[in-house]
């Protein structure tokens, strides 16, 4: 048996003392997830700065059969870029590979680095009068690694799509060393499996992202930011399909909130809403490089509210008023973490179904914990709620599991962007049809035999399933 101490000499060959992290205080902020729910234990932190040193790494990995946790800027929601707490699993960082490899402003493509942070990339795109559309409020830390990894939503799914619709390209570290380059600047690509698909999304268990082309789009010249209170969740669908039909794909985003979502950025930030109080907010925003958008935009909100689907209204009159308005949306997950504990969905629902969701599942929370509070925001235009439980962890599994019942029973997903991590092992296994979990084996034991990506993560650890 080839000892630990002969592995970390021979990582240590590999990547130089910059490269491997050992110290329990230098790993410690590797070894915790941000919510600080999932707390592990890494043998050694691996930092490499290049593709062939991330395949260096793993093709060492493999020989001394030491299983691996992808990281990128570890603001994942799941828990899936956290060791166990074995001591045993080695974290493969991606921050240093942030190079922006290159910026096509014709053809409307980007190469990044895994480890190019969200926010750096949409700057370095706008730069040349380019958008890339993905946009989150942990943009300032989350990285294309992860982004991609992950599949992330965020708050323009509505107009742009998922990352997968974003990514063009990728190159990936297969768990037996292989480096596959497919970071291909093409708009159309027919020729055999799209494989990269099966990589976009997969949390860290079939390979190593690193490195993606990305779709650009040009940067709309005018955008509008507005923020109305509605009734109740019926008359959000309203004003969304109103709104859509007036002006089509320029919206952006429409994010809907409850009153008590927003009461917690007041009081965590001491943040205003600026319209008169209501049970339910909307925020929307719509984008367009042509001009008069903003007349069709008040044109469109006036007639919600004369049918009544809005009770009142703001427009933003300036750029810096649009980011007022949006940091009353973005700074509700920090203001649920001041506030204390919480258990969280991530759901979907078909959209014309979430007025009915929402009061089925209030109902069932009602039973199971009579008063609880329930921190409910999300993308109302994608049928996706963060539908987050304000009680002591402790109860997580019930609370889930009557939560997800709901979902189930509406047809809908247990994650509808975060992912599953550790965090939804189990109840993704218990709930997706037995076929298409032996199909998702099937494909993780075809790409990695030896089970060494990410265990644990999406899918059951096999020893404790047995298939
Ligand atoms: P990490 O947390 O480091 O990793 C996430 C997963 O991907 C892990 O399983 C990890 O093993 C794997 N992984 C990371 N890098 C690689 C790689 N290079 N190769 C292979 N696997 C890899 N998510 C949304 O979808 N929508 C939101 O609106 C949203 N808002 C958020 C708001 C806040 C305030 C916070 C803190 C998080 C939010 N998230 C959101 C969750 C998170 O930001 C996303 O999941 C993001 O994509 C994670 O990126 P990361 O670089 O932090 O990845
Ligand atoms: C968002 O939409 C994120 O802001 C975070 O997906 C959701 O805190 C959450 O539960
Ligand atoms: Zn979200």
């Amino acid at each position: 048996m080839m000892s630990d101490a002969a592995f970390l000499s021979r990582l240590r060959e590999k990547l130089g003392t910059t490269g491997v992290l050992m110290d329990p205080a230098q790993c410690e902020s590797y070894a915790i997830d941000w919510r600080r729910l999932f707390q592990g234990k890494p043998l050694v932190v691996a930092r490499p700065s290049n593709t062939h040193e991330v395949a260096a790494v793993v093709a060492l990995c493999r020989d001394y059969q030491i299983a691996i946790v992808p990281q990128a800027g570890n603001t994942g929601m799941a828990g899936g870029a956290v060791p166990d707490a074995s001591g045993r699993e080695l974290v493969l960082s991606l921050a240093r590979m942030n190079t922006i490899r290159s910026i096509d402003p014709v053809g409307m493509t980007m190469e990044v680095e895994a480890g190019v942070i969200l926010k750096t990339a949409q700057d370095a795109a706008a730069a040349q009068g380019r958008l890339l559309p993905v946009s989150l409020a942990a943009e300032g830390s989350a990285m294309m690694g992860g982004i991609v990894a992950t599949n992330a939503g965020g708050l323009n799914v509505l107009r742009y799509g998922m990352t997968r619709a974003l990514v063009l390209g990728l190159e990936v570290v297969l768990p037996d060393a292989t480096i596959v380059n497919g970071l291909r600047h093409l708009r159309k690509d027919n020729a055999g499996y799209d494989w990269k698909q099966v990589f976009i999304g997969s949390e860290g268990t079939l390979g190593i992202v690193t490195a993606a082309v990305m779709r650009l789009l040009p940067q709309p010249k005018d955008s509008v930011t507005a923020l109305l209170s509605v009734p109740h969740p019926q008359a959000a669908l309203d004003l969304l399909a109103c709104v859509q039909s007036e002006l089509g794909d320029s919206i952006t985003a429409c994010e809907m909130m409850a009153g008590f979502s927003l009461g917690l950025v007041e009081k965590h930030f001491g943040l205003r809403r600026p319209i008169a109080d209501g049970e339910w907010f909307v925020l929307i925003e719509a984008a367009s490089t042509l001009s008069g958008l903003r007349e069709a935009t008040e044109t469109a909100l006036g007639h919600a509210l004369q049918r009544g689907f809005a009770l009142d209204g703001i427009i933003a009159e300036s750029g810096r008023q649009a980011a007022e308005l949006w940091q009353l949306r973005e700074r509700i997950t920090e203001s649920e973490g001041k506030e204390g504990k919480s258990v969280k969905h991530d759901v979907s629902v078909p959209i014309p179904l979430i007025p009915a969701f929402l009061r089925a599942a209030d109902e069932a929370m009602a039973r199971l914990l009579p008063g609880t509070r329930i921190n409910c925001f999300g993308h109302l235009g994608d049928g996706n709620l963060h539908y987050n439980i304000l009680v002591d962890r402790h109860t997580a599994d019930e609370v889930n599991v009557v939560v997800h019942d709901v979902v189930q029973r509406f047809g809908g997903s247990i994650s509808a962007e975060h992912g599953i991590g550790q965090y939804r092992v189990a109840e993704l296994d218990r709930r997706r049809a037995p076929e298409e979990q032996i199909l998702s084996r099937k494909i993780k034991d075809a790409i990695d035999p030896d089970g060494l990506m990410n265990p644990g993560k999406v899918l059951p650890r096999k020893s404790a399933h047995g298939h």
